[in-house]
């Protein structure tokens, strides 16, 4: 069909015209479904929120809850504001869930049901209904709740039976709010109902799901649609008409999940059965969590504040257009659907930081940064680049009021650090990529220096943990002798290589803020990685040698190796043995094999230690098709493009259209693994766009879009970037790169850099059914330190045809209205 259009000049006018047409049918808003990664453990938050936006509301399940709901056949408890979205940790805030009831049998206040045990209600089998901004869901009880939201208040919608659905009730309805969390860590809390307004406000102490210490945060409900009969406090499973209730941990630092809580009673609604709940959130006080409500909602209008929602995420999501070529609707949905995650978190909670008031933002949930270097953050950088300056901004001014920078973040506390100081990548990326605004450089030098020289006390929480064995001995030994800082004594391998890499992106930045001293100490450290290569180490597989020699191995402080079976930790042996567990692992959530490519700086020096090209690509090809590698996993994303740096940038296309959609679809359960805050779909987002990162540098992997053509507008210039393939094939053979031209030039480098979206433009890809020539040769090979290939001749990183590429500083402030 296609064909035919083609060749007459009219013809094309007309396509094009057919093509904005459809563009205008169908948005890219039209494609998201947020209950993707609903089930498997994929964790997503499917509910209603802003882009970055603190208020999350959602319907909680009692289950499988990371993320408040699943699509599964879990009871629903409550319907609560706050949400995190992806976690591989414990459930996540949910803090004073709401419970509907259309009535009290016999009129008997004590005939609702209270606990959350006694309250659980099974939902309607396919009354689920989700877009950006909205949620929807019918419980056996017949009631109809909706949601949405603005930055820091939840707005639902409940719609009662005419006739409840228990004996003997007529429509009274009762609102239940529980002062509680997901993961019942209340330890102490405050609530006051407010009779006849109805209104109710509290607060309460709660544990953060994956870190040290507590937070506090604060709610402000009100009702419209009915008026108020009666209201009152509930205390386990009695409920009565006091109006004011403290309750207070048992013992010091005690949590305790004694339900406890309010609610309110309403005479049969006014109009359409139906009762709006509006819930203001703050991390300050119940004042400002009312204010906030207020403010936000001041007139219950669901529907205009849905339309609001559905416009904000439309403009975000706008910023790409695709031409998709005719691909399936799978393709289509997991697309826009990575995208759409990728920005939920982190949270902005600017002007909710009970700690400190610096006039900076504040955002939140970096949850976690070990996971969101190698491809949220870019992908925002790329989509967004004003949030990626705020978030940077904000990890800045975390640094300069708790001393470090966070590895991982969530509810103002200090999250789990799981292997490097991460955030020194995030810091470069964004320096490379032209985030400036407001930016201290300077700030973010020390904080980087800090990270690599400084350890601090418990480095579980923040920077790095064996410094001195870091500087002296060149590797993080396996038994480490520490007497500067505590922290969980494994990893050596994985957080050595991430150390490493850390050093790599801090030796850039020196160079670029001319402390050459410093670049030259931190250069020299990002090759210790080779300090725990054990160049004769070999691998078997169930007796099976694999014909691989040479794998990092554990080491000890004098030198000796200890042994770590290389496939330990990956699908085919142990795959959970690696997690924050004490002892027996020197690796994180992965294999030696795995972390024996994880050089993202020196892959030049990395084939030429595993033998050359050739045999990189056979070790590689290898790690893929054995099943040794898990996708799931945000190490896993660098993997799929590693080809590129030996010069088969074809195989890399193959890859990732094996990935997907085989593992990341279109379906509830079409994740690998949990999403952490976006991860999974910022992959998927990167890849089927054809420039996957790599994080820290200015290097996007060129392979083929999965569409015809993607453009991407540039916030900060108005400048446009496309890619677009000639000879595009749907069904996905036609994955290999022939020739390419960039703005008309004829382009054989496999890699881009941020300025071409940055000045915009059109990189032409003509592609075939089967690997060409192009992109292979040394010079066409992304940069590393070391050269390409052979050679004792020192490279030089960044130099490409010997001129040091520099990216362009725009002003974010000229461009900010567009
Ligand atoms: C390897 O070294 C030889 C001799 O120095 C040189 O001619 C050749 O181009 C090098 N190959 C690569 C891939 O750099
Ligand atoms: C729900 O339960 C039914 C019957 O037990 C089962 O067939 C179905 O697969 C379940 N659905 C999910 C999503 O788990
Ligand atoms: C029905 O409820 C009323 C109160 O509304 C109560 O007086 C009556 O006894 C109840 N009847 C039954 C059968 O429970
Ligand atoms: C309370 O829970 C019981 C037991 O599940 C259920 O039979 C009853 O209908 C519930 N009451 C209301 C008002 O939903
Ligand atoms: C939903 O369907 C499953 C079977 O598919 C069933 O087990 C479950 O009870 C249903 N839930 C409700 C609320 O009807
Ligand atoms: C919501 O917060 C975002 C920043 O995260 C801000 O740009 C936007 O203006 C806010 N919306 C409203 C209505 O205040
Ligand atoms: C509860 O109220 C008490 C007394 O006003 C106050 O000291 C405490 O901070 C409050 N706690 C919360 C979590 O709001
Ligand atoms: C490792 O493998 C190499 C090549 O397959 C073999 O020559 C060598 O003997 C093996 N070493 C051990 C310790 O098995
Ligand atoms: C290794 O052998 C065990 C036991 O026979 C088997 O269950 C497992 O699948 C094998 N693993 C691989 C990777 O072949
Ligand atoms: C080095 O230290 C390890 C771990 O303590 C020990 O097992 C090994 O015997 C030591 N090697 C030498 C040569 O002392
Ligand atoms: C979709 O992705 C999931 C998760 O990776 C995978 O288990 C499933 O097989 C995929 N489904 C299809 C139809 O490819
Ligand atoms: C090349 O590497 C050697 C050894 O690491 C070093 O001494 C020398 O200074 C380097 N040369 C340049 C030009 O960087």
């Amino acid at each position: 069909m296609r064909g035919l259009w083609a060749g007459t000049a009219q013809w094309a006018t007309w396509a094009i015209v057919l093509a904005i047409a459809n563009a205008q049918a169908k948005s890219g808003y039209d494609y998201v479904d947020p209950l993707i990664g609903t089930t498997n453990g994929g964790h997503v938050f499917p509910g209603a929120t802003l882009p970055f936006g603190m208020a999350k509301a959602g319907a909680d399940v009692n289950g499988e809850n990371q993320g408040g709901f699943a699509s599964d056949n879990s009871t629903i408890i409550g319907f609560s504001h706050m949400h995190d979205s992806g976690t591989g940790g414990s459930p996540s805030l949910g803090n004073f869930p709401l419970f509907p009831f259309a009535g009290c049998p016999n009129d008997d206040i004590n005939a609702c049901n209270y606990t959350y045990w006694d309250r659980q209600t099974d939902r309607i089998n396919g009354s689920v209904s989700a877009r950006p901004g909205y949620f929807a869901i019918s419980i056996a009880s017949n009631i109809h709740t909706e949601m949405t939201v603005t930055n820091h208040t939840a707005l639902y919608r409940f719609k009662f039976p005419e006739t409840p659905s228990t004996p003997n009730t007529t429509l009274n309805p009762l609102i239940l709010v529980e002062l509680s969390d997901l993961p019942q860590t209340r330890s102490d809390g405050n609530i006051t109902v407010h009779s006849p307004s109805g209104r109710m406000q509290g607060g309460g102490t709660f544990l953060p799901s994956f870190g040290v210490g507590t937070y506090q945060t604060y709610f402000c409900a009100d009702f419209s649609g009915a008026d108020v009969r009666n209201a009152g406090i509930f205390a386990n499973s009695r409920a009565g008409t006091m109006k004011q209730l403290r309750v207070k941990s048992w013992a010091k630092n005690e949590h305790s999940d004694r339900p406890a809580g309010g609610w309110v009673q309403f005479n049969a609604p006014s109009k359409n059965n139906e009762i709006i709940a509006r819930v203001g959130m703050s991390f300050v006080s119940e004042d400002q969590a009312c204010r906030n409500a207020e403010k936000e909602i001041p007139d219950f209008d669901f529907d205009g504040t849905l339309a609001a929602a559905e416009k904000v995420w439309k403009e975000k999501l706008d910023v790409i257009k695709i031409e998709d070529g005719g691909v399936s609707e799978v393709l289509l949905k997991a697309f826009w659907s990575g995208v759409y995650r990728s920005m939920i978190s982190p949270q902005d909670y600017t002007g909710e930081n009970p700690f400190w008031n610096s006039g900076e933002p504040y955002y939140d949930s970096f949850y976690c940064i070990w996971d969101s270097f190698r491809s949220i953050h870019p992908l925002i950088t790329l989509l967004d680049p004003h949030s990626q300056t705020l978030m940077v901004r904000s990890l800045l001014d975390i640094y300069r009021h708790e001393g470090k920078l966070p590895d991982c973040r969530m509810s103002f506390c200090k999250g789990f650090t799981q292997g490097g100081s991460n955030a020194d990548v995030v810091i470069a990326d964004a320096y490379f990529k032209n985030i400036s605004a407001g930016v201290d450089w300077k700030l973010a030098y020390e904080a980087l220096i800090s990270d690599a020289e400084d350890e601090p006390l418990n480095w579980d929480i923040e920077g790095r943990g064996g410094l001195d064995s870091w500087k002296s001995l060149g590797y993080i030994p396996t038994e480490n002798y520490d007497v500067q800082g505590v922290g969980t004594e494994t990893r050596s391998i994985s957080r050595t290589v991430e150390y490493a890499y850390n050093d790599f992106v801090i030796a850039l930045l020196a160079r670029e803020f001319g402390h050459m001293d410093d670049y030259h100490k931190y250069l020299g450290r990002s090759g210790n990685w080779i300090n725990m290569y054990k160049a004769d180490q070999n691998s078997t597989i169930n007796g099976t040698d694999t014909g691989f020699t040479g794998f990092l191995q554990p080491k000890f402080m004098n030198g000796t190796w200890g042994f770590q079976d290389p496939i330990y930790c990956s699908p085919l042996l142990e795959f959970t043995g690696c997690y924050l567990n004490p002892g027996g692992h020197e690796t994180y959530e992965g294999s030696c094999w795995l972390y024996t490519f994880y050089v993202p700086g020196d892959h030049s020096t990395l084939i030429r230690t595993l033998g050359g090209a050739d045999s990189f690509v056979k070790r590689l090809d290898y790690f893929h098709e054995s099943g040794l590698l898990y996708i799931g996993d945000e190490q896993g994303f660098l993997m799929v493009y590693l080809y590129h740096y030996a010069g088969r940038p074809a195989l890399s296309a193959e890859r990732a259209h094996f990935y997907i959609p085989s593992q990341f679809n279109d379906t509830i359960n079409g994740i690998p693994g949990n999403d952490d805050s976006g991860a999974m779909g910022s992959f998927e987002a990167l890849t089927m766009m054809g420039i996957f990162p790599n994080a820290g540098q200015d290097v996007y992997f060129i392979t083929p879009p999965f569409f015809e053509s993607v453009s991407i507008l540039n916030q900060q210039t108005g400048k446009t970037a496309t890619i677009r393939n000639i000879n595009f094939d749907p069904s996905g053979k036609n994955v290999y790169i022939q020739s390419a031209k960039l703005n008309g030039e004829t382009y054989t480098k496999n890699w881009l850099q941020h300025s071409f979206f940055l000045n915009g433009g059109t990189l032409e890809l003509t592609l075939g059914a089967s690997e060409s020539s192009w992109g292979t040769r040394p010079q066409d090979v992304p940069p590393s330190l070391g050269p390409f290939g052979n050679s004792t001749v020192n490279g030089t990183f960044g130099q490409v045809g010997g001129k040091r590429w520099a990216v362009p500083k725009v002003d974010l402030g000229l461009v900010e209205s567009l």
